[in-house]
């Protein structure tokens, strides 16, 4: 092959359409050329990562190019944006998505497999950028996706951490962490743009002054410390479209005279000892899902990456329209949850004390570029600052929002005028004990449109966290439920069933989900039900190659796989799932020679490292899987299984190949979930109770589909309002009784009796997650799903009709309708070459 002379490597030359095999060599070519021209290696040393980065390279040079014409077209149209700040991108691997959306991938197959080479393997090469924690990074990642899938002009604003989620191990069955050097191999999906860099203030103090030729004072703010910011971008395709939007990530870096006074005294290792401190900014996630923590790094964190991208914002607004005062007109500004919420302190501060705006002006212009989307009812998630830390770090931003609450105040006042209880529930400023600001309050009164993330969670909002804000402004209320793209939830993670289904079907769901529809039409053909159950067999098979693989245990692949992946969390309820393991096993015990339906329980997920409780769970669901996975009494028909490092490469793995969903949180606390519809979407049948997003998926494919139980949200408040009382459940559920005993026993936790204490105590002392009220229920359920597991013929038609009705919950749906009814924002498409 030809490796001498350079050779650009784009896979497709300009305008000239390829055969397939003129196609293959130069995608040979490309990758060739790549190796010694990028990354100065010759092909008889390079290896699989080295084939990976260059395959990796290909595509994005073709993402970028598409890239420049989109952003071309985009100025050109004067079009409306939608810029989606986000503190969290769970983006998951990017080649296998880049080459399906490029509709590439079956030809770079056969490409590779032409060189010998394997696409599988060089897939599993790349890093997983885990940029995010759960549901909320992955629902961020999921709408980019779709964004540019119905071409919908957008930028996704968010932090390069250098460092991700920190990587989950086990260790004597206890969870330890470890740091996600996630970049050590490079990045081959970004591109640095020092061009694009921004500087940002902290601290020091405000002061007021005259403008020259100006009567009015203004006040300016000297800062006590600058950051400059660096923009990552990484080109986010869409499927089926020439339309490529961009992620920016920012980085936080020194500024140039970073500590000059310290280099002129002589100090050269303080002032690059100070260069440190910069960085630190953009070091590493928060791994805190869905609990704050009050740390100054993480405040810094979210007004770093919002100033950033405000400034932003700014230049390539006035690049195309020259003033701000149409800024509304043309920029939505998403807030995912209020982590990026000091934008609208943010905002004003630019226009007035920067652009000269008037407060009323500035005002108007920021609440209609702000949307708020709320993602959970976790009173400990509602993000409220120490007033002094604010101060500290923020001192104009304290300002603000002082006086943005002082003229919202007045305006409540007004309209509820002996109401002091209200007002102070409404304030951004939460009073008695230490002062905070309250981030949710501030994200309210800054945005004209605030949505929950489900029909029920928005309900809760309405009446319960945000109903002052609701009394105040209906109109401003909306839901907009989640969804997920089926690009990477269907199309990529389950190549078997998505072409199965466009076999039937024809191909049209994978951007009109509701398509899936047609399926029904199939149900009673006998052929189509055994192909949909030999391929969801041939999916457990490989999953249980791949436990074998990575934790040594095999597995049945013809049991019902039975699965929890989801961040460990109390109101989430993995404990329950566990004491049902337990009472399984009991019986086993008690009646060997009993009849059951072989089960193998899967569970995947992260604790945060501070959070104890978490913790003891994830280390009672391997001590637990210790003792029943080596009993011979078992006989193999129940298998437990904690897979480590749950990320999004192994939720890929594991919906394929699931029979049953877990979503067993207590009612009234899981805002939506989005597990829940991949599940489904892969035709897994979930048990569930009626919370977040379950309550329309159920709807949706019908109750006859869905194993319900469990206490509704109001009976879950009847029952605290007249004192639930734990100890009744054990006392009368001799099941139960058994399987709390046989924790206390210290059967799962030889040589440390009291190891599980915790556990039992919050069971029988308060249980906040009501785990006792709804254990009967759910292991009556699990009976009810064991049965039907038997019935395997209407397992599957149950599967299929799942798969079928749960086109509502695409990520395509949710996005045109924050499109239509937030953002006001329309399709641009972009003409091919
Ligand atoms: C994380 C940090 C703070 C606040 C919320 C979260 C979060 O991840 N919430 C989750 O958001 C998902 C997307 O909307 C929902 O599906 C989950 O139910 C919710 O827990």
């Amino acid at each position: 092959s030809n490796t001498t002379t350079e050779v650009p490597l784009s896979l497709e030359s300009a305008g000239v359409a390829l055969d397939a095999e003129a196609q293959v060599s130069q995608i040979q070519q490309a990758l060739v050329n790549n190796l010694y021209w990028v990354q100065g290696k010759d092909e008889q040393f390079a290896n699989a990562h080295d084939y990976y980065t260059a395959l990796a390279h290909s595509v994005r040079n073709q993402l970028l190019q598409k890239r420049i014409r989109t952003a071309k077209t985009y100025a050109q149209e004067r079009a409306k944006t939608v810029y989606y700040m986000s503190a969290e991108f769970l983006m998951g691997r990017q080649l296998g998505n880049g080459l399906i959306n490029l509709g590439l991938y079956d030809t770079m197959r056969h490409a590779l497999a032409d060189c010998g080479l394997d696409l599988d393997e060089l897939l599993e090469r790349e890093a997983e950028p885990g940029l995010g924690n759960g549901g909320l990074g992955r629902l961020a990642a999921c709408f980019m996706d779709s964004l540019t899938t119905l071409n919908l002009p957008a930028v996704g604003y968010g932090i390069r951490y250098e460092f991700g989620i920190f990587t989950q191990l086990i260790r004597q069955g206890h969870q330890v962490e470890a740091p996600d050097k996630w970049l050590s191999y490079g990045n081959p999906w970004e591109i640095a743009r020092p061009d694009y860099r921004v500087e940002i203030k902290f601290g020091g103090h405000t002061e007021v002054y005259k403008k020259d030729g100006d009567d009015d004072y203004q006040v300016r703010w000297i800062p006590a410390q600058t950051v400059i910011g660096i923009p990552h971008d990484v080109p986010v395709p869409g499927y089926g479209t020439e339309n490529v939007n961009l992620l920016r990530l920012w980085k936080a870096e020194a500024g140039e005279a970073f500590d000059l006074d310290a280099f002129n005294a002589g100090d050269y290792f303080g002032a690059v000892a100070n260069k440190m401190i910069s960085e630190n900014i953009t070091k590493v996630l928060y791994p805190n899902d869905e609990t704050r923590q009050g740390k100054e790094l993480r405040l810094q964190q979210q007004y770093f990456f919002v100033a950033c991208s405000l400034q932003d914002i700014i230049r390539l607004h006035l690049r195309d329209h020259g003033s701000l005062e149409n800024l509304a007109e043309f920029a939505a500004i998403q807030l995912n949850d209020t982590h990026p919420a000091i934008g609208v302190a943010e905002l004003m501060r630019l226009l007035i004390d920067e652009y000269n705006f008037e407060w009323a002006a500035a005002w108007q212009i920021t609440q209609r570029t702000f949307g708020y989307t709320n993602h959970t009812l976790m009173p400990e998630a509602l993000e409220k600052w120490s007033v002094d830390l604010f101060g500290k770090l923020l001192p104009r931003h304290l300002e603000i929002i002082y006086e943005i609450n002082h003229r919202f105040l007045a305006q409540v006042k007004l309209r509820y005028p002996n109401d002091p209880d209200r007002l102070e529930r409404l304030s951004l400023i939460e009073e008695g004990g230490e002062r905070r600001v309250r981030m949710a309050n501030l994200a309210c009164v800054g945005s004209h449109a605030i949505n929950g993330v489900a029909a029920l969670h928005t309900e809760l909002l309405k009446q319960e966290v945000l109903q002052d804000f609701y009394e105040l402004w209906p109109d401003k209320f909306s839901n907009k439920t989640n969804g997920i793209t089926p690009r990477r939830w269907l199309l990529q993670c389950n190549p078997r069933l998505a072409q199965l289904i466009s076999e039937t079907i024809g191909d049209s769901w994978i951007t009109n989900l509701d398509d899936l529809k047609q399926l029904e039409a199939h149900l009673d053909n006998e052929v189509f039900r055994h192909a949909w159950q030999a391929i969801k067999q041939e999916n457990k098979w490989s999953l249980a190659r791949y436990i074998h693989d990575t934790v040594g245990i095999k597995v049945n692949p013809d049991s019902m796989f039975d699965v929890q992946i989801k961040r460990i969390h109390e109101y989430k309820r993995q404990l329950m799932n566990v004491l049902h393991v337990i009472t399984l096993y009991n019986r086993m015990v008690q009646n060997p020679g009993d009849h059951v339906v072989p089960r193998t329980v899967i569970f995947g997920g992260k604790a945060a490292p501070g959070y104890a409780m978490a913790k003891l769970v994830v280390k009672l669901v391997n001590a637990v899987a210790d003792v029943v996975n080596n009993d011979p009494i078992v006989a193999g028909r129940l298998k437990v299984v904690f897979l480590p490092n749950y990320n999004v490469s192994q939720a890929q793995r594991l919906f394929p190949a699931s029979d049953l969903s877990e979503q067993i949180s207590t009612a009234g606390m899981e805002a939506s979930g989005t597990g829940n519809m991949k599940f489904a979407l892969n035709g897994a049948l979930t048990i569930g109770t009626l919370d977040g997003a379950n309550v329309e998926i159920r709807e949706e494919v019908g109750a006859d589909n869905f194993f319900l139980f469990g206490l509704t949200t109001e009976q879950v408040a009847a029952c605290k309002a007249v004192g639930h009382n734990p100890w009744c459940y054990y006392d009368t559920n001799p099941e139960l009784k058994r399987t709390l005993d046989v924790i206390a026993s210290g059967l799962f936790s030889p040589g440390e009796p009291d190891l599980f204490l915790p556990i039992l105590d919050s069971l029988l002392v308060d249980d906040p997650y009501m785990v006792m009220a709804d254990f009967a229920a759910y292991v009556q359920c699990q009976e009810h799903v064991s049965r039907t597991y038997e019935d395997r013929d209407r397992w599957v038609r149950m599967a299929i009709l799942n798969t079928a009705r749960i086109g509502k919950f695409s990520a395509d749906r949710t996005i045109a309708d924050y499109a239509r009814e937030i953002w006001k924002v329309k399709a641009v498409p972009v003409a091919g070459e």
